[in-house]
């Protein structure tokens, strides 16, 4: 039989179809490096971690307790009744765990900082040694040539605050976290010049003030009016923490939040399907990142509230607006197909087939495509110009081999395929900056304990040896081509 692709048929082929299929059998005869597989240039390629996953070390240094050492404590809350007492003794690692990163070539890399070690009791005195292991973390890494991106808030409440006024249930923690943010931008603006303030606001307020699937602390089950409230105090936090951090870091920090973005994507892209996908993610962001960005909850919000919606001043709505430098969005999944509809919301969102894949984690459904329509959703319908994915990975089996390894084909086929979209998004000219791989190495997987394991590293929680997986040599493989590979 004769080859029914020929070159000639290829030739004229390509050169009627708007694809670049010429360019890319150029490739295939040189070898040379794909153009279109490029990531821009200057792009940030990082890990994240969070404290309370990874630090231990809980009762060094001066630190207060926080609402997850009480919360990891109380019997059959974490599987496993795990607890991150010692997490991954990153606390006294860090020097190694910064070689782990230079390995990797990264060049930033985003930690946060745990507020109970820079404020025992939530306020009042800040501990003259909170910051301590912080500069210590900072310089190794600056001299190792990683810029440092600190957020302020992943989930460990100082306890006493959630003793003395229910959390986030009162605005005085909004209070006391923007006092937070203010000491730490005086003390470590010099050398962090990019800050997030709060890590997904959607889910440490669903999960742990409300009744999600999943439980987090501090473990309440409060009513839709409370639920409303506590989410109106942490934007409140939000906005507090940005003004303090003006006013008291230096000239040049930029700041903004790392949330959980609910990612709506067109199930099929057509233009109508399109349009209807930024309405829906307006809509569907309504309690977070819409209020941050336009300053009003919406009309939708605020009629599904109804009497429960959250009580606010003029002035709080000002705050929780403050000016942004970027938005830093985690997308692990789609949270939405949305199609075009003609009823009144102008969009809707499909049910999940109940085939639908996903990760080992159950809830981490396989959507590359949410790579792309998150941050240019984000980018279309609030103009924002610089974005960066604070994380996005995935737990594997990660079962060692006898030689010792981990052949963690899984996360590099999920890497591959959300990385992808991302290079399509940078390409397409949507402003993200720069990307997050959560997470460095195996940690505290909150609910799940050691169990969920999404590092790029193995951790043995027994010896507390790090050995890398295969999906770290992938990575850093990528950021040398600054492409696809
Ligand atoms: C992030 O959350 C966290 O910021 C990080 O600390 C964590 O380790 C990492 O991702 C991996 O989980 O209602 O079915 O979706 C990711 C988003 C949202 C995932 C809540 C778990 C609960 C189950 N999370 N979700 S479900």
């Amino acid at each position: 039989m004769p080859p029914i692709f020929t070159r000639r048929h290829f030739a004229k082929t390509a050169a009627t179809l708007p694809l670049a299929l010429s360019p890319a059998a150029t490739v295939a005869q040189t070898g040379a490096e794909p153009d279109q597989r490029r990531f821009p240039e200057g792009f940030v390629w990082g890990t994240a971690t969070s404290a309370y996953q990874i630090e231990g070390a809980v009762t060094e240094g001066g630190r207060g307790r926080s609402i997850w050492d009480t919360y990891s404590h109380t019997p059959g809350k974490i599987r496993g009744n795990h607890h991150g007492d010692r997490a991954s003794d990153h606390f006294h690692r860090y020097k190694d765990d910064v070689q782990l990163m230079k390995a990797l070539g990264v060049r930033a890399y985003r930690f946060s900082i745990a507020w109970p070690r820079v404020f025992p009791e939530g306020g009042g005195a800040a501990n003259p040694k909170g910051l301590d292991f912080y500069n210590r973390l900072i310089d190794e890494l600056l001299a190792n040539g990683i810029e440092p991106f600190a957020t302020l808030y992943h989930w460990d409440l100082p306890q006493a605050l959630q003793d003395r006024v229910g959390g986030w249930q009162s605005r005085e923690t909004s209070q006391a976290f923007g006092d937070y943010a203010g000491h730490v931008a005086k003390h470590l603006t010099d050398r962090v010049k990019r800050i997030f303030t709060i890590n997904e606001s959607a889910t440490f307020i669903d999960f742990g003030y409300g009744s999600g699937p999943v439980e987090l602390a501090p473990g309440l089950k409060l009513s839709q009016a409370e639920l409303n409230q506590v989410r109106h105090h942490v934007l409140l936090g939000h906005g507090l923490a940005v003004q303090a951090i003006r006013a008291q870091g230096r000239a040049g920090t930029r700041v903004g939040p790392a949330e959980n973005i609910v990612t709506c994507v067109p199930a099929i892209e057509t233009p109508a399907n399109i349009r209807a996908s930024e309405i829906a993610t307006r809509e569907m962001n309504g309690g977070y990142l819409t209020a941050m960005l336009e300053g009003s909850y919406t009309d939708g919000f605020l009629t599904y509230a109804g009497s429960n919606a959250p009580k606010f001043t003029a002035e709080d709505m000002t705050i929780i607006s403050s000016k942004l430098d970027f938005v830093g969005i985690n997308v692990y999944m789609p949270q939405h197909y949305v199609v075009a509809s003609g009823a009144k919301a102008g969009f809707d969102l499909l049910p999940f087939p109940t085939s639908f894949p996903h990760m080992e984690s159950d809830w981490l459904r396989i959507g590359p495509e949410a790579m792309y329509w998150a941050p240019r959703n984000l980018a279309k319908v609030w103009n924002v110009d610089t974005i960066y994915i604070t994380e996005n990975g995935t737990s594997g089996a990660d079962t060692p081999t006898a030689d010792g390894r981990v052949y963690d084909l899984d996360r590099i086929m999920y890497l591959r395929n959300y990385l992808t979209q991302l290079q399509r998004a940078t390409a397409d000219g949507v402003p993200v900056k720069g990307y997050f791989l959560w997470s460095l190495m195996d940690n505290f997987e909150w609910s799940d304990g050691y169990d969920k394991r999404f590092g790029l590293y193995r951790v043995d929680f027994e010896t507390q040896r790090r050995t890398p997986k295969l999906s770290a040599d992938f990575y850093r493989d990528l950021i040398a081509a600054n492409a696809l590979i």
